[in-house]
């Protein structure tokens, strides 16, 4: 969709490209993650601003000149927000990272409540909202991304700024009992209600969030319809829906279909010389489940000793976030775990698992996604989980099985072509791999083909298209419609509505 009238200004706390500093000069990168990837290739096309963080080697100077050129053949501008060192470390590293991140994905142990790091995420976002406020006019539509920026809204209101403007949230939003540990849970909840339009992954995580409203704010006050979910407080309503993010289907499939992708698997695969491959691909981090893998793995090869020699791990694991001390030890834990399991089942001619701590092309990528037989997603907690999506668009041949956790945003559409799995359960991960390397070729090839129809049809642009959608016709400020009070009613009630979901509940099953 292309805005009628208007810019669309996307806020993210990363822009997609970032200055690096190489041998003493700042040059341009293009910015890891999945938030990247997936907005870069939907923002094609689209006029408008691209307002975020550029990286800790951009002073003002510099940073206007490489992203002028950076802009260069792209239909939007970048617009740079500054962040020192010191707010990096507790804005980025600390509020985001050491609180929110953990928290959202229900590990509250591994927080760190810091009031400073409050503090400074406050004055982050209002510098966002600024940054933000003085080029929006009310034509346009702002589009804010993740839980970086939970508390923009309030400060574009505070600012005066006329514009429309969504939040999507691409982490899990967490269940009451998690949720109202957090010392500034009410500030937040109000703070993402000064945004017109609410977008979550999946319904649970919409759920979540209408449930911590209802026992932690209930003086605002939900309504719902077959067609419409919204808020309202203080007599201003936001709309709130689930928009599950996908990827670019036909990019990812005519990569991995050209001549160039299908030779290196091909030649991978001869290399490899075993039968099955099963395929690994996360950022290291503790809510990917690696630890619970591998030690999967090793009681699959412990149980069904026949699959010796015929089975290799490969395991890619990019490195993220290798400042925050919970990152670090899980590096320790992941590479302990892979020279242990070796260490017991190398035998000549066989590595059980290939270990690979790096960040790949993306021609790489596409190659082992290709060649693999199977995918293994064990995320303890996902918002999404692309890696899932991106295995289905590139198995060209069809005959690819995804095993994945049933904690992954990602198992609500691909349930039933997937074999879902509990990640606590090591024994099931085990077991499912060996059903997924046992399993006849014409099964695999209809799950896949169902996968593949799913992440085609709700694509990357879809998933756009439905928010800006709806967050380019939310309404400003109306009173309350009339409708049931979120304090009157228990959270079974809202199970099964639907709202303005993007293709939220794909109930397809295997033909
Ligand atoms: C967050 C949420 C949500 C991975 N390794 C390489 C590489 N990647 C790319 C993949 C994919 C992305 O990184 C990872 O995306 P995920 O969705 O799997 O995970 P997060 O980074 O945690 O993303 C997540 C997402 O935001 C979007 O809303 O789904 O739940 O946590 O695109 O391809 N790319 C390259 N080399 C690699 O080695 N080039």
């Amino acid at each position: 969709m292309k805005l009628r009238e208007g810019r669309l200004i996307n806020v993210s706390n990363r822009l997609p490209v970032e200055i690096k500093n190489r041998s003493g000069h700042p040059r341009l990168s293009r910015s890891s993650g999945g938030l990247a990837t997936a907005l870069d290739s939907v923002w094609r096309g689209q006029h408008g601003v691209w307002i975020g963080w550029a990286g800790a080697a951009a002073d003002s100077a510099t940073a206007d000149t490489l992203l002028q050129k950076a802009a260069r053949g792209r239909s939007y501008s970048f617009k740079p927000v500054t962040i020192s060192r010191d707010e990096v470390s507790k804005f980025y590293s600390g509020f985001a990272n050491e609180i929110i991140w953990p928290l959202f994905h229900d590990m509250p142990s591994r927080c760190d409540f810091d009031p400073e790091y409050w503090e400074v995420y406050q004055r982050v976002n209002r510098r966002f909202a600024q940054v933000t406020a003085e080029i929006a006019t009310a034509k346009d539509v702002i589009w804010a991304h993740d839980y970086h920026l939970m508390l923009m809204g309030r400060y574009l209101r505070e600012a005066g700024s006329p514009a429309h403007a969504g939040f999507f949230l691409h982490i899990p939003f967490p269940a009451p009992d998690i949720f109202e540990k957090l010392p500034w849970r009410k500030s937040i909840l109000r703070a993402l209600l000064q945004y017109n339009l609410l977008g979550f992954q999946t319904d649970r995580d919409r759920y979540n969030y209408l449930s911590c409203l209802e026992r932690i704010l209930p003086e605002a006050t939900a309504s719902r319809s077959d067609l419409d979910n919204s808020v309202v407080l203080e007599g201003r309503r936001t709309r709130i829906g689930t928009f599950p993010i996908s990827i670019a289907f036909e990019e990812f499939a005519s990569h991995a279909a050209s001549h160039e992708v299908e030779s290196a698997a091909n030649q991978f695969r001869h290399e490899m010389t075993n039968k099955f491959l099963v395929l690994g691909v996360d950022r290291m981090d503790y809510t990917k489940g690696i630890p619970e893998r591998l030690k999967a793995f090793r009681i699959l090869l412990r149980r069904f000793p026949e699959l010796r020699h015929r089975v290799t791990l490969l395991q890619v694991v990019v490195p993220s976030r290798e400042d925050i001390p919970n990152y670090k030890e899980l590096r320790r834990e992941v590479e302990l775990l892979v020279s242990q399991i070796n260490g017991e089942f190398t035998e000549a001619g066989w590595v059980p698992i290939h270990y690979m701590h790096r960040s790949l092309t993306r021609r790489q990528l596409l190659t082992y996604y290709r060649a693999a037989d199977i995918l293994l997603v064990t995320s303890l907690k996902d918002g999404m989980n692309l890696v899932a999506k991106e295995f289905c668009a590139a198995q060209v041949e069809e005959c690819g099985v995804v095993v994945l956790s049933e904690f992954t945003g990602a198992a609500a559409e691909l349930q039933h072509g997937a074999i879902v799995i509990n990640p606590y359960d090591l024994t099931a991960i085990a077991e499912a791999i060996h059903r997924a390397c046992v399993m006849p070729v014409e099964e695999k090839r209809s799950r896949m083909r169902l996968l593949r129809d799913i992440v085609r049809t709700y694509n990357v642009q879809s998933w756009a298209d439905a928010f800006l959608s709806a967050a380019s016709t939310a309404e400003p400020s109306v009173e309350p419609k009339a409708g049931r009070e979120a304090g009157g009613s228990s959270p079974d009630e809202d199970a099964g509505i639907p709202l303005i979901a993007a293709g939220s509940s794909h109930d397809q099953r295997i033909a």
